[in-house]
């Protein structure tokens, strides 16, 4: 297929078609573009549908990793450094609970310590996912939508060479040493979408999956959701081959599939209606078998993440 040019949206102000938006995000890289989208977009056309297969409880407290990312993003609270967790943070709890001989693999900060033990008052009290993230984006100034896939537990475990690894003993605990073998999403039967999820999709032009990793990221919100009858455009979070950040492009490999682009939109071949890809990538362009968004797709700046999310906008409404 041939590319679009994304030279139009890179002069002066892009003019966007697409408005009532739906983004599906994972943690650093879905976040960076939900950034970008929430830039452009006002409240009422956003909604990001969020990775919650990656949520665990750890020290007592229930974490939802790539949720916090999100949010944190969109409030200007997130780590610049990391993506993850909370910037100007300390480290007093934790390093408190190693003295006394308690598990420190799992970096938490001392502010981020307060987002998970008040999630976790909550939720014990019978408070639903959904509400609890309402209640802190409003606390935290975030303006647009940001739901969780589902408010029912979906855990992502990893298939691995040794054995089956629950997804954050996997990441973080083991490096993502263990050799990928496949993937199981714990509880997806039955969980149903969040309140709201539904209603975001069904009012959207357009749905834009995040530059996330696919087979952990993006595939526990497929899954959930199960049917999309909206033109979907994904951003590939493959550049030349690797990940900016993250085990994609590691599991692809010992997926056997040479990690690309290309594998990218295979994986997503039967919902897209657009592919979004990195210039280094353009010769990959041809073997797409969807239209073609060939730009700058790093973001590396708050206005890459605008340029990105413009661009793409713009594609998404072209098609
Ligand atoms: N990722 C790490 O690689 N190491 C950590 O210690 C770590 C702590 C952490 C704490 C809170 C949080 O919201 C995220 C955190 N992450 C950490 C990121 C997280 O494990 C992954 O980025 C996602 O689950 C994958 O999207």
């Amino acid at each position: 297929m041939k590319p679009t040019n994304s030279k139009d949206a890179s002069h002066g102000q892009p003019s966007i078609v697409h408005r009532r938006i739906v983004a599906l995000a994972g943690g650093v890289g879905g976040a960076k573009l939900a950034h970008g989208l929430a830039q452009i977009l006002p409240p009422e056309d956003l909604t990001v549908i969020v990775n919650t297969g990656d949520d665990f409880e750890h020290l007592g407290m229930y974490i939802c990793p790539d949720l916090d990312t999100v949010c944190y993003t969109l409030a200007g609270l997130a780590n610049p450094e990391t993506g993850w967790g909370r910037v100007n943070e300390s480290w007093n709890t934790l390093a408190n609970i190693e003295k006394l001989g308690g598990p420190n693999w799992f970096s938490l900060g001392d502010q981020d310590i307060a987002t998970h033990l008040e999630r976790t008052r909550r939720m014990k009290e019978g408070q639903s996912l959904t509400q609890v993230t309402r209640d802190f984006c409003k606390a935290w100034g975030v303006k647009h939508t940001v739901l969780p896939m589902s408010d029912s537990p979906v855990r992502t475990l990893v298939e691995t060479d040794e054995g089956e690894l629950a997804f954050q003993e996997y990441f973080v605990h083991r490096h993502c040493e263990p050799q990928v073998k496949g993937f199981r999403f714990d509880g997806v039967q039955v969980a149903e979408p969040a309140p709201g999820v539904r209603e975001a999709i069904d009012s959207a032009e357009a749905i834009l999956i995040c530059p996330s990793n696919p087979w952990v990221s993006v595939d526990p919100i497929l899954r959930v959701i199960q049917k999309i009858n909206k033109p979907v455009v994904a951003v590939s979070p493959i550049i030349g081959g690797q990940t900016v950040k993250g085990p994609a492009a590691k599991m692809y490999r010992e997926l056997g599939i040479e990690p690309s682009a290309l594998a990218v939109a295979n994986h997503y071949r039967t919902l897209l209606s657009g592919f979004v890809l990195d210039t280094v990538d353009s010769s990959l362009s041809d073997k797409i078998e969807t239209k073609t968004l060939v730009t700058n797709t790093l973001m590396n700046t708050f206005d890459d993440r605008a340029l990105l999310a413009a661009n793409v906008l713009n594609f998404a409404g072209s098609l």
